[in-house]
């Protein structure tokens, strides 16, 4: 069921797969990207810097979910991470050896509002600390591209109206932590990024239970509706800080927002049927367009997802259609998170009241008993660069908004080996792979692709499954916080190099 597949994405992998000898069938050709293409690498607060309560940070909801017990974090916590908050210096030092022109990480809002909220005190620490990441990043020539929301909603706005499930409240307060940010950092950035992957803050977090805060149907939550008022709340809160930035900082800051989007590549199981075939678009409106049509297009939700789900799906009041048709110009940029690609099938069986895909089930083999591509060192992840190109064509034609690719990796099987941790073939593969599909999708189809961020940067605590997938282009040991650089660290420094120059 695409449910368990969904449910399984954060698990710890038991994957056993020999990536020393993989069946490698495609070939990496190193085709070229254009010279001002901009390349990075991606990470998240909760997921390095550790530090979870030093200089005056408050709890977030994922320093309550990795504290629960019994554990539904694989029994680990990210309280030291890889103390990057310790370490930024040495970090932006190694990071800067492989020439990146960017770095994409995010703000843990309850390091700077402890309590989160519009009237809390702000904590000068904690501002600091970002502060001067920014400025050693430009010291490096390294342009910060900033994430306000990764994730980690202070524990306290969600113990006082439930976070994202209270609207009004939420926008409010995520607006006034936005304002804090544009005025304290916002001379020093050009790129900002309001939330990352509404979709997953939706679903993982508010229907299946394996991300913070952690909703699930066992609950006695309202997993029918909850989902779809998350996502509501998260799309009136970017139109509003779009449009506030817009209005208040872009002249002076000279500055760009938008939103990150993930989403697979979807084909049919069965070619043959429609059913499959209607099925698969349906999976991208449900996955991609729930957000991309109001946010990028000010429209209201796709006419299909109205259909299907009812009243479940929340309605736009008139002021709050105005407000998104306003907002969405403002957006200059398509973030696009993207690791695979899945076969989808229609299903014929009554949904469960709460299904969120549209009565589709995804599976990684189609009915002629083909792999969609080879699996990574986790289940859910398959190599499938063909998907990816296609999916960069679906959102160009859809949005016509040059896109950004804000994270794409992977992990390797036998990475808690540092020998084949930092000999990682499989991963310098699969970057070249992506990086070839990127160059066709741009010089044959004709799509605005302006850059491409790895993730990630270091190795680092993957969510709900711990310390186990590695998808890190340095490697890190867990016990004594050792940096590695990985050879597909030194791949992407070369290729990008290469790439640039053929072009
Ligand atoms: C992203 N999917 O999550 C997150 O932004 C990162 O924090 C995370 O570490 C990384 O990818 C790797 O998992 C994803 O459904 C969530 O394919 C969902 C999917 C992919 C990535």
């Amino acid at each position: 069921m695409s449910q368990e597949l969904e449910a399984g994405m954060f698990n710890a992998s038991d994957l056993v797969v020999d990536h020393n000898t993989p069946a490698y069938t495609l070939e990496v050709e190193e085709l070229p990207l254009p010279q001002d293409f901009q390349w990075g690498t991606a990470t998240a607060a909760y997921q390095i810097e550790g530090g979870a309560s030093q200089d005056g940070k408050g709890p977030s909801i994922w320093d309550t979910f990795s504290h629960l017990s019994p554990s539904r974090t694989n029994g680990e916590n990210a309280d030291v991470a890889c103390d990057h908050y310790n370490r930024t210096t040495a970090d932006i030092k190694l990071m800067a050896s492989l020439g990146v022109d960017v770095y994409r990480f995010s703000i843990a809002w309850s390091r700077i509002i402890p309590m989160g909220g519009r009237n809390d005190p702000i904590n000068e620490q904690g501002i600091a600390f970002y502060s001067n990441l920014i400025d050693e990043l430009l010291a490096h020539n390294i342009a910060p591209v900033v994430t306000l929301y990764h994730w980690d909603a202070p524990q306290s706005i969600y113990d006082r109206y439930g976070a994202f499930l209270n609207t009004e409240e939420f926008q409010a307060d995520f607006e006034n932590y936005a304002h804090l940010c544009f005025s304290r950092f916002g001379n020093r950035i050009r790129k900002w990024v309001t939330f990352n992957e509404p979709y997953i803050i939706s679903i993982f977090a508010h229907l299946n239970g394996t991300l913070a805060p952690g909703h699930c149907r066992e609950a006695g939550t309202d997993t029918k509706t909850e989902p779809w008022i998350v996502g509501h709340t998260i799309i009136l809160s970017h139109a509003t800080v779009a449009l506030m930035y817009a209005n208040e900082f872009r002249e002076s800051q000279n500055g760009e927002i938008s939103i990150v989007l993930n989403g697979h590549y979807y084909e049919p199981y069965d070619q043959a049927s429609s059913q499959d075939r209607d099925a698969t678009e349906r999976r991208l409106l449900f996955y991609i367009a729930w957000f991309g049509d109001p946010v990028f297009l000010g429209a209201d939700y796709p006419p299909a997802m109205r259909a299907y789900l009812g009243d479940r799906l929340p309605t736009f009041t008139t002021k709050q259609r105005e407000l998104l048709q306003r907002a969405a110009p403002v957006n200059t940029y398509y973030g696009m998170n993207h690791y695979s690609t899945k076969f989808i099938r229609a299903l014929s069986d009554p949904p469960a009241e709460d299904d969120w895909t549209g009565n589709t089930e995804e599976l990684s083999i189609n009915s002629e008993g083909k792999e969609i591509g080879p699996v990574s060192g986790v289940a859910w992840l398959r190599v499938a660069p063909e998907g990816f190109r296609k999916l960069l064509n679906w959102i160009w034609k859809r949005y016509r908004l040059p896109i950004i690719v804000t994270e794409n990796g992977c992990p390797c099987s036998g990475e808690e080996n540092i020998s084949t941790a930092v000999d990682d073939k499989f991963r310098r593969w699969y970057f070249g792979l992506y990086l070839d599909a990127i160059s066709r999708a741009i010089y044959e189809d004709g799509v605005a692709v302006d850059g491409y961020y790895a993730w990630s940067l270091m190795d680092n605590y993957e969510w709900s499954a711990g310390y186990g997938p590695r998808f890190g282009i340095i490697h890190v040991d867990f016990q004594t916080l050792e940096r590695t650089m990985k050879n597909s660290g030194y791949y992407l420094r070369d290729t990008f190099i290469e790439r640039r120059r053929k072009s």
